[in-house]
């Protein structure tokens, strides 16, 4: 990974503006219009602040999320590569409960499948098999993104540094071992107040779902960082990420992984 061309000040300075953003609903334009010498090594530095932050105040981290991982979604966002993010406890809300839509600036979401792990693992060199190796369940998951940025406009730095615009997430559904579900192709149907408005397989995830866990692996492993037993991982978007109002009911049916639900409120 680069190297720092931003120093621990600014870093943190960075770090807190993002927070703010998040926890104070507000849109900032994108960072490297502040830091335009930023490197990838700054942006992670950045987000793992924000991390720090977040648990230094009390919160738990419960999971980890993967994003930007279809094809179609780097191309839309004019990016390169996938990010990864960290959840919290305080981002969780449960199947069928009630996301508060105030609290978000332009919130969208995603039907995604999750991976939680029984062993650890540790890049570099995790392969799909590591991490089938390593999988105790599967979990169908909605993730809610909610970018800091105005109108969602970012380059990959800029969003990493973001925390990959995580913001809420829902689990639930059905769980499955790996075995049961044929990852490549299982369907998802997306559907807003009735209406389907996404649909999507497996496949859309880097080919394969659990190849989005391996990389997450392999990018921590560029830290010396290890995804531990236990970790609760969304893999990136099925769909195509779908803009939401107050007042819409969701639900999304995944072959295989049941239903989650929720509403904004
Ligand atoms: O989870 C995701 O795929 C989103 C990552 C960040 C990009 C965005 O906000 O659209
Ligand atoms: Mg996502």
């Amino acid at each position: 990974m680069s190297a720092n061309n931003l120093n621990a000040e600014q870093i943190a300075a960075a770090a807190a503006h993002l927070e703010r953003a998040e926890l104070e609903r507000y849109e900032v334009t994108k960072l490297t219009d502040d830091y335009p010498e930023m490197t990838y090594k700054d942006a992670f530095d950045i987000q793992w602040e924000i991390r720090r932050r977040k648990e230094e105040r009390g919160h738990k981290v419960v999971g980890l999320k993967m994003g930007l991982t279809s094809w179609a979604k780097m191309k839309q966002m004019g990016v390169e590569h996938p990010c990864y993010g960290f959840l919290v406890d305080y981002f969780t809300v449960p199947d069928g409960g009630e996301v508060k839509f105030d609290e978000l600036i332009h919130p969208k979401i995603e039907a995604e499948v999750a991976f939680v792990t029984k062993k650890a693992l540790k890049g570099p060199g995790i392969t799909i098999a590591d991490v089938l190796a390593a999988t105790d369940f599967l979990l169908p998951a909605v993730e809610v993104i909610d970018s800091r940025y105005k109108d969602f406009k970012f380059d990959l730095k800029s969003v990493i540094a973001d925390n990959s615009s995580s913001t809420r997430f829902l689990t639930g559904g059905q769980m499955a071992r790996v075995e049961d579900v044929d990852l490549k192709n299982f369907g998802v149907v997306m559907e807003i107040n009735g209406e389907v408005v996404a649909t999507g397989a497996g496949a859309a995830v880097l080919g394969h779902p659990a190849a989005s866990v391996a990389m997450l692996a392999n990018m921590f492993g560029e830290r010396g960082e290890e995804i531990p037993a236990g970790t609760f991982i969304m893999t990136g978007g099925i769909t195509a990420a779908v803009s939401v109002n107050k007042g819409d009911n969701f639900s999304v049916r995944y072959q295989g992984l049941g239903t989650v639900t929720g509403r904004f409120v």
